[in-house]
């Protein structure tokens, strides 16, 4: 069996760690071509030293020289900068790995569309922002799309949507976060560190407070949208604090399938790389006694706003999936700068789809350019409110 080849956008990140480790334990399968980071040379370096990729690149260019330093004589070509980066996805591959974090993987993981039999993809804003625009990408090519997000991935493995079936719809389960159960009043006095306590996963932090304000679940929605061409009243969510069921699958004569593991995104990765056959993965098994039960609830009425707006700005379509996913980043951002509190969050996403104007989006360059403008109101926004 020939070695398939491998390039990873974003490999430092919690999934591109993950797929890094996978690869290491499977050298027999797959080879490495490329590895990208934002600003952690360590690891990156480190990584290249184990997995001998043909190019790595670094984003942030003041990074450059002690990368290169770093991998001297070693026979890999070093590249730096967004210019870097897409250079990384210049050539035929296998299998892509998307797993940038935000806006800047759009880019490159569009470019890899063109280079890869099949992509693997963690990046939400792909979808978020970029949703029609970028299934269109996937139509037009040759390249396979497999969800990472442990929910898509579970509908990928329970239904194939590219057949004309009878699915009604699908249930997209969350673990509800760790403000599950709070109250208003408790709502109030979360600090950073409470919100970052993710109960079930270990995932980076802008996830982790998306997934605390139930916004990652919102994207989640989207993502489902224009991941399996569903209408918008076809994508239900259920609170699932346990995290066993990752997503489940209603059928129109009254079934409903429903795809159960460990709560360890090695699984889904594993999958993803290994499809379209399935391979012996030695990993924790799910114990159905020592689990017992599973449990159901509504998503928490104090954080629900985050999923009626994400049905909200898919029936508005044009920006505002886009305006929602930038408004959130920016804010995100200055919570992990301590500078705002929890429930702002929300409040400044609100506030940002009620001023903006809905754009169309018909090009690449007219989703970075309202991008560029939305993030600049945003921070004039929380600066002239919160006068730091
Ligand atoms: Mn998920």
């Amino acid at each position: 069996m020939s070695l398939k080849t491998i390039s990873i956008l974003g490999s430092t990140g919690s999934i591109g760690s993950n797929t890094v480790d996978i690869i290491k334990k499977n050298r027999t399968k797959f080879s490495t071509y490329s590895l990208s980071s934002k600003n952690n040379v360590n690891l990156l370096s480190k990584q290249s030293f184990l997995l001998k990729p043909k190019i790595v690149a670094i984003q942030n260019k003041e990074k450059y020289k002690v990368l290169k330093n770093n991998l001297f004589g070693k026979k890999i070509k070093v590249v730096a900068g967004d210019e870097g980066v897409i250079e990384c996805t210049n050539k035929k591959v296998d299998i892509s790995v998307a797993s940038i974090v935000g806006i800047a993987g759009l880019k490159p993981t569009l470019n890899s569309i063109k280079n890869s039999s099949k992509l693997c993809l963690a990046n939400k804003e792909c979808l978020v922002t970029a949703g029609s625009f970028f299934m269109k990408q996937i139509f037009k090519s040759k390249c396979k799309l497999l969800p990472l997000d442990s929910e898509h991935n579970a509908i990928f493995q329970l239904n194939d949507f590219s057949k004309i079936n009878n699915v009604e719809s699908i249930t997209l389960t969350a673990s509800g976060g760790p403000f599950r159960k709070y109250n208003l009043q408790r709502l109030k006095k979360v600090t950073l560190n409470d919100a970052l306590k993710h109960p079930n996963w270990k995932m980076g932090n802008k996830i982790t407070i998306d997934s605390a304000t139930l916004m990652n679940k919102a994207f989640e929605i989207i993502e489902a949208y224009y991941l399996f061409n569903l209408k918008i009243n076809q994508i239900k969510v259920v609170v699932h604090p346990e995290s066993i069921i990752h997503s489940m699958v209603n059928f129109s004569d009254g079934s409903t399938s429903a795809l159960l593991s460990d709560h360890d995104m090695r699984i889904p990765i594993f999958y993803a790389l290994n499809w379209p056959s399935r391979e012996y993965y030695k990993i924790k098994r799910i114990d159905l006694f020592k689990i017992k039960k599973f449990t159901f609830e509504k998503p928490n009425i104090n954080l629900i706003q985050s999923i009626n707006l994400a049905y909200y700005v898919l029936k508005k379509g044009g920006s505002f999936p886009l305006i929602f996913n930038t408004a959130n980043e920016v804010a995100v951002k200055f919570f992990l700068e301590k500078k705002i509190h929890f429930l702002d969050i929300m409040n400044i996403i609100k506030k940002m789809l009620s001023v903006s104007k809905n754009y169309k989006i018909n090009s690449i360059n007219d989703i970075y350019n309202i991008d560029k403008e939305v993030r600049i109101l945003t921070n004039e926004y929380i600066n002239k409110k919160w006068k730091f």
